[in-house]
């Protein structure tokens, strides 16, 4: 019984981080809910005999609509960055990625909250394990801060500024970025229930949901190592139950990764003491280019709605330092201009002559954000104010400084360094799909 006061300990926590904020220690949280291990609700049976949840106050289902959002294809859409100007992303503003389109409770009857099932399996658990998501419920949860971001963030940048048209891709600008606060069950929470062997290689997050039920993505063992508290599986975000959209009734959250490591509508996760190749780790959300080096598979490997000859590129995973100023890019040389884009093609965004405050977002979750400096018209660089909040290297941070804005066209660019001094780039290589280009944007404005 000690693991259901525990878990009641982490959850009366947990409230406490809410209603306290960011002033409290969260890694305190953090270490009360590590208690899987001890592995006292392994099994079905052993969950049916857990103490009920108090029941979940009825809410309303939002659909998204496209009001405060930009689209950008059929089933994607691009958060309106420049409109931004909270530290937590409201659901109705945040990006949606979907590569194909929203599979709803109507269309997919295994994803009501009674009927979804998760099942963990494979040669590298000790004992399998299928959970409803009253199961999940009944387990601690977390909360944790953290952006989810696309690879494709900043694709926008390879047309305009490198003129590299070959890069094929969604026409994101800077806004495939939001930041929310994910309620999710970690990681370290399940394996301590399946048991992980030390023989574990490789852990497939799969959907088989979506589309043509080819979605799902692996990670190395060693990020469930390192990060089993962090990464898990969310089923709220911003305080609700998650939205069609964004996955419901739950998804994978990996804190820092591109998004494509997040698979939505989630219902199965293999661990295996080998790698697994799929669709968006071979040929899908690779780096493809001449700087970049194709892996070659083991041969116990496991291939799944893939081949070996489908292994184009190196599978992408950190997001780089990155950053914006909340002020439109302008779209000169891009092979279409989204419809409903403030501006026209090769219009600049028009500002008043005089003292300005300018204001962005910076990034960079392997580290966390340093510093944030900013030049005009190529002069020196300064550095900008960052502002509170700033819980962790999962966030990003809003930033600002004065500028006096005078009659004529100018660029303004910002740049981000992070915790281990990585810093943006002038320039990124080329890669085929426009993945996760951290290259310093320049922002050209027009003042009046
Ligand atoms: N099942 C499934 N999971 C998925 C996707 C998808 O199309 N299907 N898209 C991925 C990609 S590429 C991204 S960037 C994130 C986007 O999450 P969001 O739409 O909640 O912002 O979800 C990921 N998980
Ligand atoms: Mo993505």
């Amino acid at each position: 019984m000690s693991e259901h006061r525990r878990s009641a300990e982490a959850d009366a926590l947990a409230r406490e981080v809410i209603r306290n904020g960011p002033s409290l220690d969260r890694r305190r949280v953090f270490q009360v809910a590590a208690w899987g291990a001890t592995g006292a609700m392994v099994g079905g049976p052993a969950l049916a005999q857990a103490p009920a949840a108090a029941p979940a106050p009825a809410r309303r289902i939002l659909q998204k609509d496209d009001s405060r959002v930009l689209n950008i294809g059929a089933t994607v859409r691009t958060g309106r960055y420049w409109d931004f100007n909270t530290w937590q992303t409201p659901v109705e503003q945040f990006y949606v990625r979907n590569h194909y389109p929203t599979p709803t409770v109507e269309t997919h009857p295994q994803l009501a909250k009674e009927a979804w099932r998760l099942r963990i399996h494979g040669n590298a658990v000790e004992r399998e394990l299928t959970i409803t998501y009253n199961d999940l419920l009944r387990m601690p949860a977390r909360s944790i801060f953290s952006i989810m971001q696309c690879h494709g963030n900043g694709r926008t940048l390879f047309w305009e500024q490198q003129d590299m048209k070959d890069v094929s891709g969604g026409n994101w600008l800077l806004g495939a970025i939001g930041l929310a606060e994910w309620r999710y069950v970690s990681m370290n929470q399940l394996l301590g229930m399946v048991g992980l062997k030390p023989t574990a290689k490789a852990a497939l997050f799969w959907s088989g949901v979506d589309g043509s039920g080819d979605i799902g993505r692996p990670l190395p063992i060693s990020q469930l190592r390192e990060r089993g508290d962090d990464i898990g599986l969310a089923f709220q975000m911003n305080g609700s139950d998650l939205l069609p959209d964004h996955g419901a009734p739950v998804r994978l959250i990996v804190p820092g990764w591109g998004g494509a490591a997040s698979t939505k509508w989630i219902t199965e996760i293999k661990i295996a003491d080998h790698d697994f190749w799929v669709r968006l780790n071979t040929k899908g959300e690779v780096y493809i280019g001449p700087s970049y080096q194709a892996p070659r598979p083991g041969p116990n490997d496991e291939f799944r709605g893939a081949t070996a000859e489908d292994i184009k590129g190196e599978p992408v995973t950190w997001m780089p330092p990155m950053s914006t100023l909340t002020v439109p890019l302008v779209l000169e040389k891009s092979a279409n201009v989204p419809a409903n884009y403030p501006l026209q093609r090769g219009q600049l965004p028009m500002l008043t002559a005089g003292a300005q405050t300018m204001t962005g977002y910076a990034w960079g979750p392997q580290h966390g954000v340093r510093d944030v400096d900013y030049r005009i018209d190529g002069g020196a660089w300064q550095r900008a104010q960052i502002r509170m909040p700033n819980l962790g290297r999962y966030t990003w941070v809003r930033f600002d400084f004065p500028w006096t804005a005078t009659p004529g066209d100018h660029v303004i660019e910002t740049r981000t360094t992070d915790g281990a001094g990585n810093t943006q780039p002038a320039e990124v290589p080329f890669n085929l799909y426009g993945m996760a280009n951290n290259a310093i944007p320049r922002f050209r404005v027009r003042v009046a």
